[in-house]
């Protein structure tokens, strides 16, 4: 292997391009129309465009990226996480066009993609698994069966589902054959197929997952426990090795059942096995991820092994450089910096990115996509970079999360380090009564805490750009009214720069939170609603999501109803 084609954009892309660079080989990155300038293509020792704008028309396009691949002269395809990362097609596309694909067979991929299949092989070797059918179901009454028989909650799943989308909780026996045919239509609409099982529901469990490198000479091993329960809607925010707040025995467990399915798969390159772990300490197996996970640098920095140059080296055909399962080298956390706006239901802020002071010193690690001066486009995720701090004990590494958190800086979109400053000062995470921290968390025992700690007076806009001079030879700092500057540049043409997005914000806007079509307004021009209440339904990609409204008031619908919308279009006014 001597060049690598880097499927991927941001953070992940540029992680990879480090790796390559330690490894030997040449990187290449490539990139949508937006990203010409972005860090991952700057940073790869060359990059083709992609002619796209769309994800689909871009990262997600299979032949774009196998005809840059041959024409830059790669042999290898690094998919990274997310886009085509777990796509049994590209996977295949790249070992037919003579490349080496850096990461697990297209089989592995199908079959472990599978849910129902994943769960028997999990059984199969005596994996821990709450009770669930072996099979997908086939109507509604075999569903009722089920809980009859095991009892109630259930939880209904897609086999081909993923991230959470068409699962349903039934609680009420009346309600199990709604939620079922709900289940089985999403499942359609999303996945394209509509096969769905059952499992006793777990209520309020943590999400553990086992880090597994295997190579191709048969070597299979576990690098150990992540604990990523912090998250919120199926978007993890912040992740931790080893897990904390376990037995010896649970995490025994955890690491023989991992290595059991992954041997059991077949399993090549790095992948990750998924559990839940109960309320009462039962553990679950929930799926195999078969990829490079975004949270993959807490176990690196906790076992001294580089998960980039692994797969690298197995796609190579060498042997894994480890054998066994290294002692845990202290705690490490990661908190995910997205460009979101915490105080308005973490709605992404896409834009031109001012300021981009990142942390350092001792146990900090920053991954980043970004840097000043960057934009983040509103067609991708809003991951800009991820602050990784690490420490001989949890207790080290959460006090220097908490002067590296203080130290980041970031102006021009919002971030999400206002909830991650929250985060660890409460006491659910911080664990001095015991770790409380589980999947629904965020909404159910830190939706109020958080809330607090965002309320700010509104102010005006007081804040400085701040550019530095020379004057006599000697450096110093220029601090000039944002506002000033804005009358400044609003000559025609100028290109105005907002200083920080939370302040320029209408708070009467209702904004689109997705780039996609307005399907229909659910409330009438003028109408009152109330804070929560759903004003419209927006549709992108062949999924529904509903709009909230994010204030009480009287409401002025702005956009037409079947209109295309920017992400962070304005659609409507909600004045009080
Ligand atoms: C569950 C569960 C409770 N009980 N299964 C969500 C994503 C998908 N991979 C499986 N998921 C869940 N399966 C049983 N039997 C709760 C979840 C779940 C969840 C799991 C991990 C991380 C976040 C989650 C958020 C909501 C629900």
């Amino acid at each position: 292997m001597k060049k690598v084609l880097i499927a991927n954009r941001g953070e992940i892309a540029v992680r990879i391009v480090r790796a390559c660079a330690d490894y030997g080989v040449k990187s290449v990155a490539v990139y949508a129309n937006a990203d010409i300038d972005a860090l991952h293509a700057r940073m790869a020792d060359e990059a083709y465009g992609l002619d796209g704008d769309k994800p689909a028309d871009s990262y997600l396009n299979i032949a774009k990226l196998i005809a840059i691949a041959q024409k830059s002269g790669a042999d290898a395809v690094h998919p990274g996480y997310g886009f085509l990362s777990e796509s049994e097609a590209f996977a295949r596309a790249v070992m037919d066009a003579g490349l080496a694909w850096i990461g697990p067979r297209p089989e592995t991929i199908a079959k472990l993609g599978d849910k129902v299949e994943a769960r028997k092989i999990a059984l199969k070797v005596g994996a821990p698994l709450v009770a669930g059918t072996s099979d997908p179901v086939k109507d509604a009454g075999e569903v009722l069966a089920f809980a009859e028989q095991h009892g109630l909650p259930i939880i209904i799943k897609a086999a081909f589902g993923g991230g959470g989308r068409g699962m349903k909780i039934a609680w009420r026996m009346d309600e199990v054959e709604e939620l079922y045919h709900s289940a089985v239509r999403e499942a359609v609409t999303a996945f394209g197929r509509g096969e769905c099982f059952v499992e006793q529901f777990l209520d309020r469990p943590r999400h553990i997952e086992a880090q597994v490198l295997a190579d191709t000479h048969g070597n299979v091993v576990v690098l150990g426990t992540r604990d990523c329960s912090l998250q919120r809607r199926n978007q993890k925010l912040v992740e931790e090795a080893p897990a904390p707040f376990i037995s010896e025995e649970q995490r025994e467990r955890i690491h023989s059942a991992a290595r059991a399915i992954c041997a059991e798969a077949g399993y090549v390159s790095a992948g990750t096995v998924e559990f839940l772990l109960s309320t009462s300490g039962a553990i679950s197996f929930l799926e195999v991820n078969t990829r490079l996970q975004v949270e993959h640098p807490v176990t690196e920095q906790t076992t001294g092994v580089d998960l980039v140059i692994e797969q690298l080296r197995v796609a190579d055909g060498l042997a894994l450089s480890i054998t066994e399962t290294p002692r845990p080298l202290g705690h490490s956390i990661e908190f995910r910096i997205n460009a979101e706006d915490v105080g308005r239901g973490f709605l992404p802020t896409p834009g031109p990115v001012a300021r981009f002071e990142a942390p350092s010193g001792p146990g900090v690690r920053v991954d980043s996509g970004v840097q000043g001066g960057s934009v983040v486009p509103g067609t991708f995720d809003s991951l800009m970079a991820k602050l990784i701090v690490s420490g001989a004990t949890r207790e080290q590494a959460l006090a220097r999360a908490r002067r590296a958190l203080r130290e980041f800086k970031i102006e021009g979109v919002a971030s999400v380090l206002p909830f991650h400053r929250a985060v660890i000062e409460h006491a659910d995470f911080v664990g001095e009564q015991g770790f409380k921290v589980h999947t629904r968390w965020i909404e159910s025992d830190f939706a109020e805490p958080l809330a607090a700690a965002l309320r700010v007076e509104p102010q005006p806009d007081t804040s400085l750009v701040r550019t530095a001079i020379e004057i006599d030879g000697r450096r110093v700092q220029l601090g000039l009214p944002a506002l000033l500057l804005q009358g400044l540049a609003s000559a025609p043409g100028a290109a105005t720069q907002a200083p920080s997005s939370a302040q320029t914000v209408d708070p009467d806007a209702v904004v689109s939170p997705i780039a996609g079509n307005l399907h229909a307004w659910k409330v009438e021009d003028g109408a009152e609603v109330k804070e929560g209440d759903v004003i419209a339904v927006m549709e992108a990609m062949k999924m529904e999501m509903q709009v909230a409204a994010h204030r009480s008031g009287r409401i002025a619908l702005l956009a037409q109803a079947g209109s295309a919308q920017a992400l962070g279009g304005v659609l409507a006014h909600i004045r009080t």
